[in-house]
């Protein structure tokens, strides 16, 4: 079966995704995921101009000898955009393999190791109170993990922390927005939400909150610590992942569980962090991550030491990158948990899909492939708008990771 023509869409229903459409001379059709946040461009290109033109007539059965030539013949190893181009077209193969097996393509991952795939919703609000309410929304709905994110007294805008309640979306404008952030605040006010949070939903509720990238190895290890009576499931993010020995120093500290990953795009950027035992769960996802092949290869080395999954699931990665999560998802020995942020209605009208959310579950489709699929004329309505995640800066006008 050979690969006859691949289309890269770029559409905006809403915020931007970049989608690969390959077809075979068997008239199978399959899609991968390729959309970078704020980087979108950069991936559509690189598909476009130096991958679509060497996928045509190649075998569209041979997925892992596709993802060797493309990572092995770029010469240039890794990095967010290439990961994200080869993740395109794994992902697109693995879907045609299901359809021409008519299977979905979990059961050519060995078949379910669970009944159901547990996601955490966002919950988040300026004040304790409305993310107290907002959470309980989320519990009513079914949902049996829960993320907490909360303004901070003192702080303009915060991370996560949105007016449209269910649809968190950073990315906007021609240019970034610019935060304002100061540790002392932030590092002063979290334990007093998990303390509010815990009372007021007992025990067993997961609750897990996203540091996102802000604080040092010693801060992280004191924000551990004092959430400690509170019982996270994780929190995630906290520090930026360059430099995985920094963990570490967080570890030895507090043990409150750490979750690490959504920038991570390859398994040498996160094997030490595994090997040696200094998280919990690693995040990363199927897109930016190398597609379905690589992501199950970094699973795999995370079974062997303890660290479970737990895909970053952010508005920003399209239903047909969390179908394929939900594949491996299904299916994987060491999951952990799958984060769920609800798609615009818009979004949903461009990915017609399978997946459905029910008793704080998801549950992939068993639809042939991934069960999803992109409606092209649906994506022409929405042409791309440019669009830039914020930056930040401490209150002296320092950059700081946002
Ligand atoms: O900021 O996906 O856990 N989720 C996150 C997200 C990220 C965006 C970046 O594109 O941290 O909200
Ligand atoms: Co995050």
């Amino acid at each position: 079966m050979k690969i006859t023509e691949a289309k890269v869409i770029v559409t905006c229903p809403g915020r931007n995704f970049v989608t690969l459409k390959l077809t075979t001379d068997e008239g199978i059709t399959g899609v991968g995921d390729a959309t970078l946040n704020g980087r979108e461009l950069a991936v559509e290109s690189y598909l476009r101009e130096h991958v679509v033109p060497l996928l045509i007539g190649r075998d569209a059965h041979r997925i892992e000898d596709t993802w060797q030539y493309l990572f092995q013949g770029a010469y240039w190893r890794r990095g967010p955009v290439t990961m994200s181009a080869i993740a395109a077209v794994d992902t697109a193969l693995w879907d045609i393999k299901g359809k021409a097996a008519g299977l979905p393509v979990y059961q050519l991952l060995g078949g379910r190791s669970r009944d159901g795939v547990t996601v955490y919703g966002h919950a988040n609000g300026e004040t304790v109170d409305e993310v107290l309410t907002e959470t309980a929304r989320f519990v009513d709905l079914g949902y049996r993990a829960v993320r907490l994110q909360c303004g901070v007294p003192g702080l303009a805008s915060t991370y996560g922390v949105s007016a449209d309640k269910m649809f968190y979306e950073p990315a906007k404008g021609s240019a970034p927005e610019e935060n304002v952030w100061s540790t002392e605040k932030y590092l002063n006010f979290v334990p007093r939400l998990f303390a509010r949070a815990r009372e007021e939903f007992g025990p067993e509720l997961a609750m897990l909150h996203d540091v996102h990238h802000r604080l040092t190895p010693v801060e992280a290890a004191r924000l551990g610590r004092s959430l400690e009576p509170y019982h996270l499931f994780w929190m995630e993010d906290p520090v930026p992942a360059d430099l995985q020995e920094g963990f570490r120093l967080i570890r030895e500290h507090t043990t409150t569980p750490i979750a690490v990953g959504e920038v991570i795009n390859s398994i040498w950027d996160c094997a030490d962090l595994i090997r040696g035992q200094l998280i919990d769960f690693i995040r990363c996802t199927v897109v930016h991550a190398g597609g379905i092949t690589h992501l199950r290869r970094i699973f795999d080395l995370a079974a062997l030491h303890h660290v479970r999954s737990g895909s970053h699931g952010a508005t920003d990665l399209s239903p047909v990158c969390l179908s394929a999560a939900l594949h491996l998802d299904v299916s994987i020995p060491n999951f952990g948990i799958q984060e769920y942020m609800r798609h615009t209605e818009a979004t949903d009208e461009v990915f017609p899909h399978g997946y459905h959310f029910a008793e704080g579950y998801l549950q992939p489709s068993e639809e042939p492939g991934l069960g999803v699929d992109i409606d092209e004329a649906a994506a022409a309505r929405y042409p791309y708008q440019p669009a830039y995640l914020p930056v930040n800066r401490l209150e002296d006008g320092t950059m700081h990771p946002w």
